[in-house]
Formats: C-alpha cells, sequence, structure tokens
C-alpha cells in the first residue's frame, strides 16, 4: 500500500491522542564529536556524517532523551520531543513518533511495508509503559494505518498484551482506529508487478532478506519515566501469519523503568530465540553502559548461533541516567538520537564484518 494508495483508501475515525500533564525539560547543551563513518542500511553500506556513540559522554545526559533505529528514526524522535513539549507524556511521545513513521510511506514500517509471500502486508507493533509496567502488542495485523495505536490500546483497554490477525483488527476497528479496506486479490497483483518491475531493475526482490528495516523508539522523559515502542511491516516475502521479534515483549522491546530500555531491529528470528532486548536491559541493570549491553547482548547470541555475528542484528538502548548506546552485529548500523538541543544520526559500534548470510533461526 502506498502513501497516495492510503490517501485514496476509505478511512474510519481517527485516534485521539491520551492527555497529559506538562513536564519541565531540561535544557543543558552536550559537545557531541563527529566523524565520517560507514553505516549499514538494509544491505547496504553508505557513508554518512556521524558520532560514534563510543565518543558520547558516560555521565548522566540530558533528558527528555529519545533514541531510535535508523535515520528515518530522527523525523520520529523531532515529533516524539515536540509531543513532549505540548504536554505529552513519555508514552504519547513513543506513540506519536511512531505514528508518523507509521504513515510517512516508509518502505517497511506502516501500510507502506512489505508485503508477505502472498502479497498482504502484514504488520507488528507494541508499546511497553514503564510506571506500571505495562504493555500491549499486535501480531499480524491487516489495513490498520497505526498499529502502534493498536498496541496501546490493547493495553490501556483490555487485560490483555498482545493480539493477532483478524482479532487484533476487529479490536482497532472497534477502538475507531484509522483503517482501510483490506483487498487482498488488487494488493496481490500491484505485488506481483512491483515484483516483475524490481526484477527487471535488478534490484533485490522482496523476499531478499536486505528488504527490512523497524522503527523501535525509546524515551527517558525529563521525570525520569521512560516508555518504548516497535512497529514494523516485518521480513519481505514472509510466510503469511509470521510473527516477527517486533510486538514480542522483551524480544523486539523491553523497558524497565528502574534500568532502562532497549529496541531491536534486524532478522527477528535471530533475536526472539534470545529474549535480546530483555537480555540488554538486564545487562545495563548489571551496571553495563547502553553501547556495551548492546555489544554484550550480541556477544552473548553470537557465542550461541550458528551464525556467529553475521546475525543481521541490531540493538538500540537508553539508561535511566540519560545514557544512551546501540550495536550491530555488522559493521555499525546508524540509529538517531534527540534531545532538545542535539538531533542527529550517529553510528553504532558493531561487533565485525556484515557477510551475506542466509537469514537464520532454526534453519540457518
Ligand atoms: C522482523 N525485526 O520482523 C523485524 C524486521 C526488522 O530490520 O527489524 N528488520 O523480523
Amino acid at each position: 500500500m502506498t502513501g497516495n494508495a492510503t490517501g485514496n483508501a476509505r478511512r474510519n475515525v481517527h485516534f485521539a491522542l491520551s492527555c497529559a500533564k506538562l513536564r519541565a525539560m531540561k535544557t543543558s547543551r552536550r559537545d557531541f564529536v563527529t566523524r565520517t563513518g560507514l553505516a549499514l542500511t538494509g544491505g547496504t553500506v553508505f557513508k554518512q556524517a556521524v558520532a560514534e556513540d563510543a565518543e558520547s559522554p558516560a555521565t548522566p545526559g540530558e533528558t527528555p532523551l529519545i533514541v531510535s533505529t535508523w535515520p528515518f528514526g530522527k523525523a520520529a524522535n523531532e515529533q516524539a520531543l515536540a509531543t513532549l513539549k505540548h504536554g505529552g507524556s513519555p508514552l504519547d511521545a513513543v506513540e506519536q513518533g511512531i505514528r508518523l513513521t507509521e504513515s510517512s510511506g516508509n518502505g517497511s514500517v506502516g501500510l507502506s511495508g512489505r508485503p508477505n509471500a502472498a502479497g498482504v502486508v502484514q504488520l507488528d507493533a507494541c508499546i511497553m509503559n514503564g510506571p506500571g509496567h505495562q504493555a500491549g502488542s499486535v501480531g499480524g495485523i491487516e489495513g490498520i494505518v497505526h498499529p502502534i495505536s493498536a498496541a496501546r490500546c490493547v493495553m490501556e483497554r483490555t487485560h490483555h498484551v498482545m493480539l493477532v490477525g483478524d482479532g487484533a483488527r476487529m479490536f482497532a476497528l472497534e477502538q475507531g482506529l484509522e483503517s482501510i479496506e483490506i483487498d487482498s486479490e488488487a494488493k496481490h497483483a500491484a505485488w506481483q508487478k512491483a515484483r516483475m518491475a524490481e526484477r527487471a531493475a535488478g534490484h533485490p526482490t522482496p523476499a531478499s532478506s536486505d528488504n527490512h528495516d523497524t522503527i523501535a523508539l525509546l524515551v527517558l522523559g525529563a521525570d525520569g519515566t521512560i516508555a518504548g515502542g516497535c512497529s514494523t511491516s516485518g521480513l519481505s516475502g514472509k510466510l503469511p501469519g509470521r510473527v516477527g521479534d517486533s510486538p514480542i515483549i522483551g524480544s523486539g522491546l523491553y523497558v524497565d523503568n528502574e534500568v532502562g530500555a532497549a529496541g531491536a531491529t534486524g532478522v527477528g528470528e535471530n533475536v526472539m530465540r534470545y529474549c535480546g532486548t530483555f537480555l540488554v536491559v538486564e545487562l545495563m541493570r548489571q551496571g553495563l553502559h547502553p553501547t556495551e549491553a548492546c555489544l554484550e547482548a550480541l556477544r552473548r547470541i553470537a557465542r550461541k548461533d550458528p551464525l556467529g555475528s553475521a546475525l543481521r542484528v541490531s540493538f538500540v538502548a537508553l539508561d535511566k541516567h540519560g545514557r544512551f548506546g546501540a550495536g550491530t552485529a555488522g559493521q555499525g548500523f546508524p540509529y538517531s538520537v534527540t534531545t532538545p538541543t542535539f538531533s542527529r544520526v550517529l553510528t553504532s559500534r558493531g561487533l565485525g564484518e556484515l557477510k551475506q548470510v542466509p537469514e537464520g533461526g532454526n534453519r540457518p
């Protein structure tokens, strides 16, 4: 579903953002050293001006602090910051930031994301609120414009944590969330056409392991509360019904208000077998800096996994003290960091070289 097609589709009522009180924000300045480095996204190596997180101060930082995956996370971070400035809570900020990505025409997030093997876009999302350790999630949801808002509704309006498939869609419709009609036949035809065009152009087919990205967005509020969210269309060409790590609490996302938060992007099968973000947060609990926690979690997974460090997995993290970081199993991955005085795409440290390898999972 393209942005245009979304625009043409029939829409239902918009989700109303819940209200929250204005929080004071500190505005201390921090210097970041920038340099040129290599970054890897979707299997493509590119150059950009970056600041390596190894150079960011390890002292308690400026808040609010917003950290997210990939360069497209920067706009989401800035939306999240604006939400906080207008009196929203960290949870509101997470939702609004991710909603921006979901409706931006992003090729891997929202209805403009990657279709599955049947040509249908099935979306995964989850959200967590530090206070009360609340969580909500939707898996394999179809035709809902903002899965992150559906996840929030699950969290706030049901006794459950996760809804999937038709049940998730029916719930989202009942909640009045923005939706489109599902015309699987038309979608399938459009997908086939796009696939043939991609093949003719020599680009990767939708079934390629390089065609997937996820927004995971973490917010540390000025009041010290933490929230996080994650949203994706998942791996392109995935089996219908496949659910990745992104909506799984402790895999694609984990928030512990006493410690910090972590989010994941990459091949979900290589995250969800290890409770990846739970592991990152637990390592931060033991005192590791967010960068080191991300890298140590990746090392542990790599020691066990048949793929070794060729996992195609990256983590972002922040802690209660306002420190942040990221790590990747490859050569460095771009992630976005925003505070009231700073908003930039940085490049993480990595375990090593990225190789073109199978996706992994149970049958690597
Ligand atoms: C998934 N983790 O569905 C997601 C996809 C992703 O970068 O993050 N790709 O497996």
